[in-house]
């Protein structure tokens, strides 16, 4: 139970145990991980009852996402002009989930408490080698779900953030499949060809993130270049967990009206 009032398998994940040597183990297992493939998946974190609790309280306001089909590159920024649209450094993807913000997740709520819980925090920032972690500071980006309704799907990209921690509530019944290929960013030839390849589907190297109902995730999504595919039947919904090891850390204002159409 931890002391968050919210059921997590600490017995299987002791997050809040430091010092122990089941704690160091699973820090361990993270580490090499996260080194390895870019990725660690925490299988059945969130229990069945826990997850069902989650979207509870989460589904009276998926209504209130924000949805705009958004078209970029996959370092999302701005296209280098010196190169072709067709480049791998311009060409196009599409993004059609659509973001609930944190203004719209229940305040103090089940899963607030899960995203501010200190010993996951403190663990998190053991994971990653970071003295501490704290809650993004602005009113929007610090806890998203994301919710992709039929047919919507995340396109190729790298994130802005270093790393991200997600914990999934209800996967796709079909298709939303998580592909990723770990530590391919560059912007040299040999680096574009590459993610040319990845973008064009003719790649072998494409790996899949599987991740059940109750997975926590963390993803090292910098270097990493991801996709979801496209989504069909009932929404697929992911939370994704923004921290920073700077307590004052907020998105910028334009990053948050691309997300959420507003600032605050
Ligand atoms: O939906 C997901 O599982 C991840 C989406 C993603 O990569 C992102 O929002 O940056
Ligand atoms: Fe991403």
């Amino acid at each position: 139970m931890g002391d968050i009032g919210v059921h997590i398998d600490i017995g299987r994940y002791p997050v809040d145990q430091p010092g122990s040597l089941a704690y160091d183990a699973l820090r361990d297992r993270c580490r090499v991980a996260l080194a390895d493939d870019g990725a660690v998946v925490l299988e059945g974190f969130a229990p069945p009852a826990t997850v069902e609790a989650l979207i509870a309280e989460v589904e009276p306001r998926l209504g209130d996402a924000f949805f705009k089909p958004k078209t970029h590159n996959v370092f999302l920024v701005a296209d280098d002009p010196a190169r072709p649209a067709h480049h791998p450094r311009n060409r196009k993807q599409a993004t059609t989930s659509a973001t609930l913000g944190y203004d719209g997740v229940p305040s103090g709520g089940l899963l607030d408490r899960v995203y501010g819980w200190p010993a996951l925090r403190a663990f998190l920032a053991d994971v990653l080698g970071l003295p501490a972690l704290h809650p993004y500071r602005d009113p929007l980006s610090p806890l998203n779900v994301l919710v992709y309704r039929d047919g919507a799907a995340t396109g190729w990209h790298f994130d802005g953030a270093k790393f991200v921690v997600t914990l999934m509530l209800r996967p796709a019944e079909a298709g939303g499949v998580f592909e990723y290929v770990p530590f391919v960013r560059g912007e040299d030839e040999a680096s574009f060809a590459r993610i040319g390849r990845i973008i064009d589907g003719t790649a072998s190297d494409v790996r899949v993130l599987r991740q059940p109902a109750g997975a926590l995730v963390i993803f090292r999504g910098s270097r990493t270049l991801h996709r979801v595919t496209a989504v069909a039947g009932t929404p697929r919904l992911v939370t994704v967990f923004s921290y920073s090891p700077d307590p004052s850390f907020e998105l910028d204002a334009h990053t948050r009206q691309t997300f959420y159409g507003k600032v605050a």
